[in-house]
Formats: C-alpha cells, sequence, structure tokens
C-alpha cells in the first residue's frame, strides 16, 4: 500500500464514518421470559441496525413473520439485525422459542 493510497484511505475514512452513524440504531433485550421494550417505536422509511441481545439463561428465536426475520441469538450474545425502510405500521415480533408467549411490536411511524 502507497503512502498516497493511505492518504486517501484516511481521507475516505473521514467521510464515510458520520454517513455510518447516521444510520439509526435501535436495541431490544430478552431475559427472563420477556423482552424490553415490548413495544419499540421507530422512525418510518428509515433503514435501522437492530441489536437484539439476549442476557437470558437460554437460547431464544427473534422472529418476525412480517418481517422476514428469524435468527437464534445465545446467551449472552447481541446480534444485528437489519431491518430495512419500513412503511408505518406494526410489525410483530416473538421469541418462537418461547412458542409465542415472549412476544412484542415494532411500531413504525
Ligand atoms: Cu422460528
Amino acid at each position: 500500500m502507497t503512502a498516497k493510497t493511505i492518504a486517501s484511505l484516511a481521507i475516505l475514512a473521514l467521510f464515510v464514518a458520520p454517513s455510518a452513524h447516521a444510520a439509526d440504531d435501535s436495541s431490544l433485550r430478552f431475559h427472563g421470559g420477556a423482552v424490553e421494550p415490548a413495544s419499540l417505536t421507530l422512525p418510518a422509511n428509515t433503514p435501522i441496525k437492530l441489536l437484539v441481545t439476549n442476557s437470558g439463561d437460554t437460547a431464544v428465536e427473534f422472529e418476525s413473520f412480517e418481517l422476514h426475520r428469524e435468527r437464534v441469538v445465545q446467551p449472552g450474545q447481541t446480534i444485528t439485525v437489519y431491518i430495512p425502510a419500513l412503511a408505518p405500521g406494526t410489525y410483530s415480533f416473538i421469541d418462537d422459542f418461547s412458542n409465542g408467549a415472549v412476544k412484542g411490536e415494532i411500531v413504525s411511524r
């Protein structure tokens, strides 16, 4: 890698870093047979990087039929779920390993 390349990458990083931060982040936490928040409001028409943490003792499966997402989260793990820009509305999700006993919703508005 030449010095010129390194300089170019450094300049590029200045532009990339702020926009990477501009992507909205949000989070959900599963623990002890519950999820918080059970109702998560997200800005409509905006891609979201959703961090899903499992601080319980057993694996959970974040599943949303409406969002086409199904991801296992091991105890102590945090995963990133990319949510596309959503039309305003309510999108339900469950911990499928609880057979639907643990559930919540994402409200896009
Ligand atoms: Cu499932």
